[in-house]
């Protein structure tokens, strides 16, 4: 392997396992914890880097996401010619699709109101809800939604999807563009968001949208916080429109203490958990990008190249 240098700069992230199984996976490379005033490097391994890490390292040719969302990347300063790939799947789309299932079957078979009622040792039955009652839309039918709608599809929801260009998946009514929300709102009562964070999308989830899903809707967000108006969820749910939400992502994490979602009983908050970051996935789909870079192969080739300009 060519000369390389591997700067590994993660917030909130135990650096030691990952540099073990960066550098076993890239033998030769030197991968090493950036600190102000460390040599320039090649590559970089990032979440959430301060906008010195950038400024100090112009040279570098690439960026690895340790994520799937770059919304937090995108907010720094980059310079024109570097290159963002973010995590493709690597072990979140069966994990998102475990959580966003869970989460509806929950709901739709009421499973909180028998938890409740058995606590209180009652044996009741609740009336069978009619499946076809609870059509399912998915926002960003990309790697991550694409799985769950099929996994959604599987249990035989009805199930819509939403994208920005037109994608055709197996047993899911696809609608795209702005034109074409307001129909898949419409034709949704369940909502599941998997959408990237970028201008186009934040504060989507808003009085107006939120309002146009069936009486009895139900949302579940499991892609970034900033994309839910908080207050219109919230007077939604009060209001009845809506019968309640799960909730895994939000504005500020961890969720501050006194905000209403904690306590709200038909809040269900988990913390931002829905898909983890998998370490031995991740090293083994990072380095064998950075494996096909050194081999000369360009880089637009490689799966979760970031296209800026779009925003994710
Ligand atoms: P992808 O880039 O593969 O998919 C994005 C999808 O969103 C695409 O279908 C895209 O449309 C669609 N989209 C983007 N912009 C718009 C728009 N303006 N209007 C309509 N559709 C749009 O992303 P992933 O599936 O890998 O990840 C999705 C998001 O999930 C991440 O960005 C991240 O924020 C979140 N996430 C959350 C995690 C958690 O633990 N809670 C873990 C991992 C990710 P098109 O197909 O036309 O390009
Ligand atoms: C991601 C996340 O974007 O963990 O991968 O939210």
């Amino acid at each position: 392997m060519p000369h390389v240098r591997i700067a590994f700069c993660c917030t909130d992230t135990k650096p030691e396992p990952w540099l073990a199984g960066l550098r076993a996976a890239l033998p030769g490379a030197v991968v090493e914890v950036w600190q102000p005033g460390a040599p320039p490097a090649d590559y970089a391994v990032v979440w959430a880097p301060p906008q010195a890490f950038v400024d100090e390292q112009p040279g570098l040719k690439a960026m690895f996401n340790i994520g799937a969302g770059v919304d937090a990347l995108l907010r720094l300063r980059l310079p024109p010619g570097l290159r963002l790939v973010r995590l493709d799947d690597a072990g979140m789309s069966v994990q998102m699709a475990e959580y966003v299932c869970h989460a509806l079957i929950r709901h739709f078979r009421e499973f909180d109101g028998y938890e409740a009622d058995v606590a209180q040792g009652k044996w009741s039955y609740r009336k069978p809800r009619e499946r076809s009652e609870y059509p399912v839309g998915v926002m960003g039918l990309g790697v991550l939604g694409a799985r769950v709608a099929q996994a959604v599809a599987q249990f035989d929801f009805p199930v819509n999807g939403w994208s920005r260009t037109p994608r055709e998946l197996p047993g899911v009514r696809g609608f795209h563009g702005a034109q074409g929300l307001n129909d898949f709102l419409a034709a949704s009562r369940v909502l599941v968001n998997l959408l990237p964070l970028t201008p186009d999308t934040q504060d989507i989830l808003n009085r107006d949208t939120l309002s146009r899903l069936q009486p009895g809707g139900y949302l579940i967000n499991v892609a970034r916080g900033a994309h839910v108006v908080d207050d219109d969820l919230l007077a939604l749910i009060d209001s009845g429109h809506l019968a309640g939400a799960t909730l895994d992502v939000f504005r500020t994490e961890p969720l501050p203490a006194a905000h209403p979602f904690w306590q709200h009983p038909k809040v269900t908050v988990t913390p931002h958990t829905s898909a983890r970051t998998l370490r031995t996935e991740s090293i083994a789909q990072i380095a064998t990008k950075i494996r096909r870079l050194l081999a000369g192969e360009p880089i637009d080739r490689l799966p979760g190249v970031v296209d800026a300009a779009r925003g994710y």
